[in-house]
């Protein structure tokens, strides 16, 4: 009995230790950087990428994998193309995509981050009006 309450207490001691060292996914922030804008084609969607800890833009993620669609409006399936545009902004990551439709899209970036063991997954809601 007291072995095994001893190796729960050091389970967790060592639990804690490892979050402490260690920043993860929920130490960054994914914001768009405007939140709505005109239906169309060719829109321009740049989203920023801070760390909630220094508070400052991270400028050298790589960015390898992207998704927008209409997730939160039950489309799923209304899969658009993404293509990657030149950043004019220290910690803002900018893509060209479309949004034919009036509503609320979800873009889902999958990014590494210099120092950081794990992938970070973002997901950012921007709306679409007419
Ligand atoms: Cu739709």
């Amino acid at each position: 009995m007291l072995f095994k309450f001893t190796t729960a207490a050091l389970a967790a001691t060592l639990s804690l230790a490892a979050s402490a060292a260690m920043a993860g996914a929920g130490d960054y922030a994914f914001e768009p950087v405007k939140p709505e804008m005109k239906k169309g084609e060719d829109v321009t969607l740049a989203i920023r990428l801070t760390n909630k800890q220094t508070g400052k833009p991270v400028s050298d993620a790589v960015i390898f994998k992207t998704r927008v669609d209409m997730a939160p409006d039950g489309m799923a399936e209304m899969e658009s193309a993404v293509a990657p545009l030149p950043s004019k902004e220290s910690g803002v990551y900018a893509f060209k995509t479309d949004l034919p439709m009036a509503g609320r899209y979800q873009m889902t970036l999958s990014v590494k981050v210099q120092g950081e063991p794990e992938t970070l997954t973002g997901r950012v809601i921007v709306t679409a009006t007419k």
